[in-house]
């Protein structure tokens, strides 16, 4: 089972809208949050906190489980559980539904010993009924940059400005039809409805297609949605990034042999009718191999102990227009060339189709990412991918003049820079040298590892 941590939680301050709960000091509902994008509903698998307790920022308030994981819930905010709602094997809570109360004042727990949510489903996520109208105000302006909202707020803005009839501006709104761009012929230029109908015939067909120049008034810049993944991936790196104290480990490797060894085992794949085994394969069974070498690096750091995993399962970075996805290459270390070099271009496939299946991207102890080949980066530093404990930048391979054997000799060569950066935590300096050394033994040595 994956466990992986979710930075944001669905909390939100109530403010005393609960009809029941006019007479409760102020207090926080916290939600059944939602950690995908197909999750409708979860089960609390169990509270690491009971009420009365104190809970501090970061501090794990339970366990949530959805069909594809269980992920531990933090709390954001300081205070105190005042109430649990849903408790340790509550199934099937919707997503929004109220599961817990925290207060900021100890003394405010005892008032909530007796509270009850709301029934109805979902009050914990709808906040628009209870509040103000006002406030509604405020939040239009912000839709402004949203990719749809500038058409009906241009309306509604020149609703203010313009006189028009009520039936002109119901079509106009239908239509996404700006009224500011209408001239009206009523009374004091009123719009009428034949004003609109005019419009939309000189518009012609795709009549909601043309309004949009106008809709979107020149803004020198345009707002991109975030994705699911790429809101994952982003808290992901920043977890990673300001938590794990990274260092990073260099090493350039000659890779002749490799290249030789790679083009005769093409020739095979070739003449039996299996895929081309690319550098990166290799890179993957050397790194598989390494690990098993140096299992330190193949473990987790997991606050009271350090996890060491009994299997070598690779995560592949790779990116598709839909964003970043680390694949996984299962018991890398047992298994082929052959048979590696056809998963990742399957997984990569499934990658690009947004096809991959939780099964296909859980359960690595160790990614390799590769910026060298085709966009010919030098050297670089990637970031962790937690829980793992350290991750393979794969540079290109070029070619170098090196020194020869006697003075004023040279040689040719090509060479691979690689950077391994590692969690210190886990791995200590040495450590992820003597790593770097095993790998960089492979690579220059492929065929130790047929052995
Ligand atoms: C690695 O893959 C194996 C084989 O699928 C799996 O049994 C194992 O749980 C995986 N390791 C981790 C840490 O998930
Ligand atoms: C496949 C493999 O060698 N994995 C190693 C990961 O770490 C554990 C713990 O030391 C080793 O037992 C495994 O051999």
């Amino acid at each position: 089972m994956a466990k992986l941590v979710i930075l944001g939680i669905h909390s939100k301050l109530s403010l005393c809208f609960n009809p029941n709960a006019t007479d409760l000091p102020p207090h926080q509902e916290i939600g059944m949050p939602s950690l995908s994008p197909t999750m409708t509903e979860g089960n609390i698998a169990r509270w690491m906190k009971k009420e009365g307790d104190k809970v501090s920022p970061g501090e794990v308030l339970c366990e949530v489980e959805t069909d594809k994981a269980t992920v531990e819930m933090e709390c954001m905010e300081e205070g105190y559980i005042a109430k649990i709602i849903h408790g340790d094997g509550a199934k099937e809570i919707k997503v929004g539904e109220v599961i817990a109360i925290t207060v900021e004042d100890e003394d405010d727990i005892v008032k909530f010993k007796d509270y009850k949510a709301s029934e109805s489903p979902g009050a914990g996520d709808v906040s628009a009924p209870s509040e103000p109208t006002s406030k509604k105000e405020e939040v239009e302006p912000v839709k402004t940059n949203g990719p749809v909202a500038p058409k009906t707020d241009e309306t509604t803005r020149a609703e203010d400005r313009v006189f028009s009839s009520p039936l002109a501006r119901k079509l106009a709104e239908d239509h996404n039809v700006p009224l500011s761009s209408i001239t009206g012929t009523g009374p004091d230029g009123r719009i009428l409805k034949a004003d609109i109908e005019d419009y939309l015939a000189r518009t012609s067909k795709p009549s909601s297609k043309v309004t949009e120049p106008t809709a979107a008034p020149s803004l020198d810049y345009s707002d991109i949605p975030n994705s699911q993944i790429r809101k994952v991936i982003a808290s992901r790196l920043l977890l990673s990034k300001q938590t794990i104290p990274h260092y990073y480990l260099t090493v350039d490797s000659c890779v002749e042999k490799l290249m030789d060894l790679r083009g005769q085992l093409n020739t095979l794949q070739e003449a039996s009718g299996r895929k081309r085994i690319s550098v990166n394969d290799l890179v993957i069974k050397a790194a598989a191999l390494a690990l098993r070498k140096v299992p330190q690096c193949n473990s987790s750091w997991m606050n009271d102990y350090i996890r060491q995993y009994h299997n070598v399962n690779i995560s592949v970075a790779v990116q598709t227009e839909h964003g970043l996805f680390v694949p996984v290459i299962k018991d890398a270390d047992k298994k082929g060339l052959s048979a590696i070099a056809a998963e990742v271009k399957l997984l990569a496939q499934k990658a690009k189709d947004n096809n991959l299946k939780p099964e296909d991207y859980e359960g690595g102890t160790f990614t390799v990412s590769n910026l060298g080949g085709p966009f010919g980066v030098k050297q670089f530093c990637a970031i962790i991918n937690p829980p793992q404990a350290a991750i393979l930048a794969v540079g290109s391979a070029e070619r170098r003049v090196v020194p020869g054997t006697s003075p004023h000799q040279f040689e040719f060569g090509s060479f691979m820079s690689v950077t391994l950066s590692c969690d210190h935590r886990v791995i200590d300096g040495a450590i992820g040298a003597e790593w770097l050394r095993a790998f960089k033994e492979y690579i220059e040595n492929p065929q130790s590892m047929l052995l």
